[in-house]
C-alpha cells in the first residue's frame, strides 16, 4: 500500500474533526484520520513488528504486571520516566515514522517519541493519570492514534468535581489531540470492560524536552 502517496494527509474524505468544548482543556478528535484500509494494514504491522513487553510496576509495595503490553520508540537518547519505569527509546520503524509524519503535518508540531499500548482484550486497561511528566514540558502536546477495537477514553477534571466525567469513543484510525492546559486540569483512563473485546493498539506521540 502507498502510505505516502495517494493516501496522504487530507485525502481520506471521511476525516471528521470535533473540537471538544471542555473547560481548562484543548482537546480535538479526528475520526477516520487513517482510512479503514490503512488502519487495518497498520494494526497488523504494529502488532507483529513492535517489541511488545508486559512490564511490572510497583503498587503499594508489591510488584504487579501491567494490564496491557507496552513499548517505547523514538529519537535516540530521549529517555522517559513513566509509571516509575525508565524507558529507553528503541529506534523508529518505517511505519511509526510514516504515522509520525502524517500527524506532524496536521499538528504543525514535531514529536521525538511514541509510547505504545497494546490492549489484548476487554480486561486490559490503563488507570487514571495525566501525561504531565516534567520531560514533556509545561504544556504537553499528546497526539494519540488508535487502531483496532473501539475503547472508551474517559476524562475527569482534577479539581472541579461539579464537571461530569466524560467518555470519548476512540475508534479505529482516530486521532485525539490534547494540548494547552489539558494535562494540568484533567486526568484520563481506559477502563476495563467485561465485554469480549478485540485487541486495540494505541500510540501516543510525545515531545521529550530533555
Ligand atoms: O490507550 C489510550 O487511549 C490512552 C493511552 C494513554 O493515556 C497513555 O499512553 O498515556
Ligand atoms: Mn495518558
Amino acid at each position: 500500500m502507498d502510505l505516502f502517496g495517494n493516501n496522504g494527509i487530507g485525502t481520506n474524505a471521511k476525516v471528521k474533526l470535533k473540537n471538544l468544548d471542555l473547560p481548562d482543556a484543548q482537546v480535538c478528535l479526528y475520526e477516520n484520520f487513517f482510512s479503514e484500509e490503512e488502519s487495518e494494514f497498520l494494526f497488523k504491522q504494529l502488532a507483529t513488528t513492535i517489541k511488545w513487553e508486559q512490564k511490572q510496576i510497583k503498587l503499594f509495595g508489591k510488584l504487579i504486571a501491567q494490564p496491557r503490553l507496552t513499548a517505547f520508540y523514538g529519537d535516540a537518547h530521549k529517555n522517559y520516566t513513566y509509571s516509575g519505569l525508565l524507558w529507553e527509546a528503541k529506534a523508529w520503524t518505517e511505519e511509526l515514522l510514516m504515522i509520525k509524519l502524517r500527524i506532524e503535518e496536521v499538528c504543525k508540531e514535531s514529536f521525538t517519541s511514541v509510547l505504545m499500548n497494546y490492549y489484548r482484550y476487554g480486561e486490559d486497561s490503563m488507570g487514571w493519570h495525566a501525561d504531565d511528566e516534567k520531560e514533556l514540558g509545561s504544556n504537553p502536546i499528546i497526539a494519540s492514534i488508535s487502531f483496532g477495537e473501539t475503547r472508551s477514553f474517559q476524562m475527569r477534571h482534577r479539581h472541579n468535581k461539579e464537571i461530569e466525567k466524560l467518555s470519548i469513543q476512540l475508534t479505529n484510525g482516530s486521532l485525539l489531540l490534547m494540548t494547552g492546559s489539558t494535562q494540568h486540569f484533567w486526568q484520563h483512563q481506559i477502563p476495563k470492560s467485561s465485554k469480549c473485546l478485540n485487541p486495540r493498539i494505541n500510540l501516543t506521540f510525545r515531545q521529550i524536552k530533555n
